[in-house]
Parts: C-alpha cells; structure tokens; sequence
C-alpha cells in the first residue's frame, strides 16, 4: 500500500496523549475520537494535529473551553508562536457527557464535526500533509482514536 496502510486505532488512549499517524494526514483522511468529558478537574481540553511529538508546530488546535459561557479556540502554532484564534461562541460538549468527534481533512480546511454534526470548519494556515501526530490533552477521558484513510 502506497502509504503503508492506515494508522492502528488506539484504544483506550490514557491523556495526555501523544501518538503519530502513520503516513501523515491525506485529503479525504478522517479522525475519529470517542470520549467523555471529564464532570471536573479543570476548564479545557484540546485535540492538536501536529507535526511530531514535540508541540512546537501544531497545524490544528481544537479548544473547547468551559468558560465565560463555554467557547471553543482554534488555532495555529508555528515554531512556537501562535497565530490568531479564531474563537467559536458555542459550546457543542458538556462536562461529565461521552461524545464524538471527528476531523474530516479537505483540501482547503478541516470539518469538526461533533456528534454527527457540523460544529465549525477551519481554512488550512500550513499543508495538511505536514500532520503525523496526534495530541489530546485536558479534562477529557477517551475510549479510542481512530483513523479512516481516504477511500
Ligand atoms: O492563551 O491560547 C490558543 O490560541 C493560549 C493558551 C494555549 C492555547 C492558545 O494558553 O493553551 O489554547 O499549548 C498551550 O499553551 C495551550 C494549552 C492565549
């Protein structure tokens, strides 16, 4: 297989979580994450679409924050530095619920969708094909990521 087949689901991921996608991110790939909000323990969690293990390149950052109401922060950090958020004022998670989460790669952004909906896109800043890692961090428990290569 040209890419050497698709990534192995990790089941049951203990979080923080660190894990790279074998053969990077391609136009059409989908990442599915099951899991629940944690009831307490802290405000946020985040999913990075990355670039190695190291968190100084994170094309993607998905933050949901149980704050001022409850908003969800996308972002881009590049060698460090982040970019501008681009902040969504609406909460699609609630503590203490399971749920999913899926990234559908495109050629032009990301799709979140959450619990078989729509919750935002996000325009690409870097190339997707520079993603081969996965990070989840925060007040999240998480029963497994999975990855569905482009058909
Ligand atoms: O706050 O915002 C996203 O724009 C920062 C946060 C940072 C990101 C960032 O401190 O938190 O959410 O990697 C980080 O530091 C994460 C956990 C302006």
């Amino acid at each position: 297989m040209a890419f050497g087949g698709a990534q192995a689901s990790y089941i049951n991921p203990v979080v923080p979580f660190t894990g790279m996608i074998q053969g990077g991110l391609q136009d059409g790939h989908k990442i599915t994450i099951i899991g629940a909000v944690l009831p307490s323990g802290g405000n946020r969690f985040a999913v990075n679409l990355q670039t190695g293990y190291n968190d100084s390149d994170i094309a993607f950052h998905f933050n949901p924050r149980f704050e001022e109401g409850g908003y969800v922060v996308c972002n881009t950090k590049q060698r460090g530095s982040w970019g501008t958020e681009e902040r969504k004022m609406h909460m699609p998670f609630q503590r203490g619920c399971s749920f999913e989460l899926c990234f559908q790669v495109q050629s032009s952004e990301f799709r979140v969708m959450v619990n078989g909906n729509l919750f935002t896109q996000y325009a690409h800043r870097v190339p997707f094909h520079r993603i081969d890692a996965i990070s989840i961090t925060g007040v999240v428990q998480l029963s497994s990521i999975s990855f569905q290569p482009p058909g």
